[in-house]
Order: structure tokens, then C-alpha cells, then sequence
């Protein structure tokens, strides 16, 4: 290959290289967020009880994306189980490493450490949620995610005049299971 070839075939690839960047740039926005897996005490039906939540709150916080972002979870798991977080109804193509069934895709995140979630929204549009995917965690541990129209398109109906979020969870079965005295406290580090 003479001189001038290469030039043309290095002008050639930094043309790819930059239509490269430009796709990249238009495929959505990146978030990042922090889980922080800590018990917590709360009273629900006349009854007190330590429960695993996510940032203090049950549900835990909200994912808010656009149709096409990607996000970035980092759980920091300060609990006394090992625990994963699926994202569920995310179908994740060629993602699955980051799906997060226990020893399924993964291994659980064990007490005092953490691992970043790489969520890839592709065709997804509305209201999923994610859960802890470990035993009873995911009966405390979990919270809304909202997937708003592709950026430049909107509703395929209406523009809705307000929205609320509603996450139905049944506490009632941690509770059962805390006080049945289940697996939960075989594999508890903490006791
Ligand atoms: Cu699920």
C-alpha cells in the first residue's frame, strides 16, 4: 500500500470514528443512581419490625428515564443478606449480565459491598419496576421505574393533565415471615 492509500484508509476510519460518536450521541442520555441496601424500622398493621429498604424509603426511589437512556445503579448492599435487583420488564438484549436473578445471571451482592447495574432501556415505554430478586428482600426492596417517549416524540394518546404513581407491595408477607422465623434468620450475618 503506497503513501496516499493510507492516508485515504486513516481519513476513512476517522470518518467512521465520528459517525460512531454521532450515533452514540443520539441513541439517549446517560443517569447514574445510588441504591444504599440499609435496615429500617417501620410500623405497619399495629406492628414494628426491621425491614431491608432502598435509601430509607418504602418503595424505594423512582427510576425516571426517556425511551433509549441507559442507567447506572450502583447497590451498595449495608444489609445483612446477600441480595440482587432485577429491573423487571427491562429486556436488556445482550445485556443479561446485568438482568440480576441470584445465581441465575449473578451472584448476590454480599453484605459490605456494592455492584453497578448497567440498565440499557430499548423498546421499553411506561411504568416497570424493580425488585431486589432474592428471597423475601424483594418484599421491601423495590420501587417504580418510569420510561417516558423517546425524546422529540410523545404519548401515543393524550397528554395525560397529571400522573401518580401507585406501587402495590404486601408487607404483611414480611412480616408473616419475620415472625414465622423462616430461612430468613439461618442466613442472617447480622445475628
Ligand atoms: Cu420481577
Amino acid at each position: 500500500m503506497n503513501f496516499k492509500n493510507k492516508e485515504l484508509v486513516v481519513e476513512f476510519l476517522g470518518f467512521l470514528f465520528l459517525v460512531a460518536q454521532c450515533l452514540c450521541m443520539v441513541e439517549g442520555e446517560i443517569h447514574f443512581y445510588d441504591f444504599v441496601l440499609r435496615e429500617k424500622n417501620f410500623t405497619k398493621m399495629c406492628s414494628t419490625e426491621s425491614m431491608l429498604v432502598a435509601n430509607g424509603s418504602l418503595p424505594g426511589p423512582v427510576i425516571q428515564v426517556h425511551k433509549g437512556d441507559t442507567v447506572y445503579v450502583n447497590v451498595h448492599n449495608e444489609g445483612c443478606y446477600g441480595v440482587t435487583v432485577h429491573w423487571h420488564g427491562v429486556m436488556q438484549p445482550r445485556n443479561s449480565w446485568f438482568d440480576g436473578p441470584e445465581y441465575i445471571t449473578q451472584c448476590p451482592i454480599e453484605p459490605g459491598s456494592n455492584f453497578t447495574y448497567e440498565i440499557i432501556f430499548s423498546n421499553e415505554e411506561g411504568t416497570l419496576w424493580w425488585h431486589a430478586h432474592s428471597d423475601w428482600t424483594r418484599a421491601s426492596v423495590h420501587g417504580a421505574i418510569i420510561i417516558l417517549p423517546a425524546r422529540g416524540s410523545t404519548y401515543p394518546f393524550p397528554k395525560p393533565d397529571e400522573e401518580e404513581i401507585i406501587v402495590l407491595g404486601n408487607v404483611n408477607i414480611f412480616i408473616y415471615m419475620v415472625n414465622r422465623n423462616m430461612s430468613i434468620k439461618s442466613t442472617n450475618r447480622c445475628m
